[in-house]
């Protein structure tokens, strides 16, 4: 594997599930593999879970982990032929080169814009990082992706489910902030990669890309997509068309214990931060159906499965 934006990076999900599901029982089994070796993270947005889970699984692979806040680093140019006579002190050609010398693998945070909707659907700065570095790049969030979100996701799922083909909903809830579709698109291509029952549902004028939604159910009734769910995946984005807006902040979009009861004893699920009695009420996430500090512990096993293979080198 040389590079982890999205699902389709992966030749064996199933296989990369397990593995991720191996290292949970024994975090320390490959304590050796990435001695001498070093993973080199840049944060160009904040994390907390991330960046540490990332740090934490590469240290249980026994490599050394340099993290930096990138966003306080120099302003980097990525367009080809720029004349660099503004602000932007760097170019991405010489900067992915010169971190690849430090690094044997890089990851990368980098959140969109939310107002070039064309840059940010090219996923323009990850893929400009792959471009220009010579080792393997992890996305650690970008623009319209979150890949190892994902896959903690569906490690949590599979730790959960009681049937074979779960019924999955992700449900839209209001938050004051205009916020990226990058977790609610990678969440769609991952539970459709797995083959569950997805339905998504969210107000009108929510639609994410059809690219990421094809082959699932999409309906505005909220409480219809409960019925019967196995797993509630509750997550805010901005709109798609048009590019970067909130078009509503209604509250009766929360996820409350009324509407949980509609499903079929169904887990509550966010990738976290979450906004407590705006996203999710209270009843909701601290009730023994709320899996989201199992999630961001699986977070580690994700990344520390992604690793794995990039340093065993199977590309
Ligand atoms: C970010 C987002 O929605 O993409 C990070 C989520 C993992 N959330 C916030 O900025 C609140
Ligand atoms: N879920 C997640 O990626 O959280 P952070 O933004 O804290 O990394």
């Amino acid at each position: 594997m040389k590079q982890f934006t999205s699902v389709s990076d992966v030749k064996d999900i199933d296989a990369l599930v397990n593995s991720a599901k191996k290292l949970k029982a024994d975090p320390l089994a490959f304590k050796t593999l990435g001695q001498d070796k070093t993973l080199v993270l840049l944060f160009f947005n904040p994390s907390l879970r991330t960046r540490l889970s990332t740090q934490k699984a590469g240290m249980n692979l026994g490599m050394s982990v340099i993290t930096m806040n990138a966003g306080q680093g120099w302003q980097l140019e990525f367009e080809d032929g720029a004349v660099m006579n503004t602000d932007k002190a760097e170019h991405i050609k010489e900067a992915a080169a010169v971190i690849s010398q430090y690094a044997d693998i890089i990851g990368i945070r980098t959140f969109p814009s939310l107002t070039d909707r064309d840059k940010d659907y090219q996923d323009f700065i990850i893929h400009n990082f792959i471009r220009y570095a010579a080792v393997p790049v992890v996305s650690l969030e970008s623009a319209i992706r979150h890949p190892l979100q994902s896959l903690a996701d569906v490690l949590t799922i599979e730790e959960w489910k009681k049937t074979e083909k779960p019924k999955v909903v992700l449900s839209w809830a209001p938050h004051p902030r205009t916020l990226p579709q990058a977790v609610s698109n990678s969440f769609a291509e991952w539970m459709m990669a797995m083959d569950y029952d997805l339905t998504i549902t969210h107000p009108a004028g929510y639609d994410l890309h059809p690219s990421f939604t094809q082959g699932a159910k999409i309906t505005n009734d909220q409480k219809a997509a409960f019925e019967g769910a196995d797993f509630i995946y509750t997550k805010n984005w901005s709109t798609y068309e048009p590019y970067g807006q909130i078009l509503s902040q209604d509250e009766n979009w929360q996820i409350t214990a009324d509407k949980m009861a509609l499903t079929n004893l169904g887990c509550f699920m966010h990738c976290l931060p979450v906004r407590r009695n705006v996203i999710v009420a209270d009843a909701v996430i601290d009730s023994p159906q709320s899996l989201v500090i199992e999630q961001s512990n699986n977070r580690t096993y994700a990344a520390q499965a992604v690793l794995r293979e990039m340093l065993e080198q199977r590309f």
